[in-house]
């Protein structure tokens, strides 16, 4: 018995957090049983990583050390949270996983891609989404939000967030790529709308590629 692996990819501030929630309870209400997760952390020593990650502990070694660390993080999380609950026939919804690599580092460069994917097939082997749903919007907006969840400037922003403009406009362009060129697993939702429109769009998506397993009845034609 195998379960489902859905991930949520996308910029900063683009709704990750508060749609995983309400997938979620989508999901329990049709009997489902789901373990919400997140990346980097997701297991006790990934989390630990995630401190010292984003409070830059990396930055000065460097991009390909930063994706080491990432890479160490998500190593434990799916061998202590992810692999057990799929094998329990259990929904793991992720908040972030391997598409951020790939798009974070590889938008600050020094990276390139067939060395990402390299670390990639060794740290994830067989363990790849079975959805993943890319929650695109202007980097502008996304960055908006994020600076508004923070007071405005109370707060310091993290890592990645004190990134330039451009560096969050890079990273839309390589979330967009990774649709691109997996548009079997990957699910562009439109996230430049009210929270109840991205909803209801991500869960449209759900349905048509789980209808089955999920035994969601079909919609009435009217
Ligand atoms: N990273 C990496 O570089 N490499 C990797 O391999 C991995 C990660 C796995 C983790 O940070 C950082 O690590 C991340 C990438 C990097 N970069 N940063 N920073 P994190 O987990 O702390 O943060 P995040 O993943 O970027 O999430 P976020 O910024 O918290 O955004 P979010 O989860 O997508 O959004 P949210 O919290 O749901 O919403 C943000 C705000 O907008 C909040 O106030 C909401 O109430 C509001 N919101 C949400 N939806 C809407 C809509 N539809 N309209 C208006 N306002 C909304």
């Amino acid at each position: 018995m195998s379960g489902l692996f859905i991930t949520l990819e996308g910029g900063e501030g683009a709704g990750k957090s508060t749609q995983i929630r309400r997938l979620a309870a989508r999901l329990e209400a049709l009997g489902q049983t789901v373990v919400l997760t997140r990346e980097p952390g997701g297991s006790p020593y990934a989390e630990r990583v995630r401190e010292a990650i984003l409070a830059g502990q990396g930055k000065p070694y460097g991009p390909f050390a930063e994706a080491l660390m990432f890479s160490a993080a998500r190593l434990d999380h799916l061998k202590q949270t992810i692999r057990p609950a799929l094998a329990r026939g259990e929904i793991v919804l992720c908040d972030r996983f391997a598409d951020s690599t790939r798009a974070y580092q590889g938008a600050l460069g020094a990276l390139n891609q067939d060395e990402l994917l390299a670390l990639e097939r060794v740290v994830v082997g067989e363990t790849r989404p079975d959805l993943t749903l890319i929650l695109d919007l202007p980097a502008e907006t996304g960055l908006a939000r994020a600076d508004a969840r923070r007071g405005g400037g109370e707060l310091k922003a993290d890592r990645f967030e004190s990134e330039n403009l451009n560096f969050h406009k890079r990273l839309r362009k390589a979330f967009q790529s990774i649709a691109q060129a997996e548009p079997e697993r990957c699910c562009i939702i439109d996230a430049d709308r009210d929270a109840e429109e991205v909803e209801f769009a991500i869960w449209e998506c759900i349905k048509q590629k789980f209808a089955q397993d999920l035994n969601i009845a079909p919609e009435p034609v009217d």
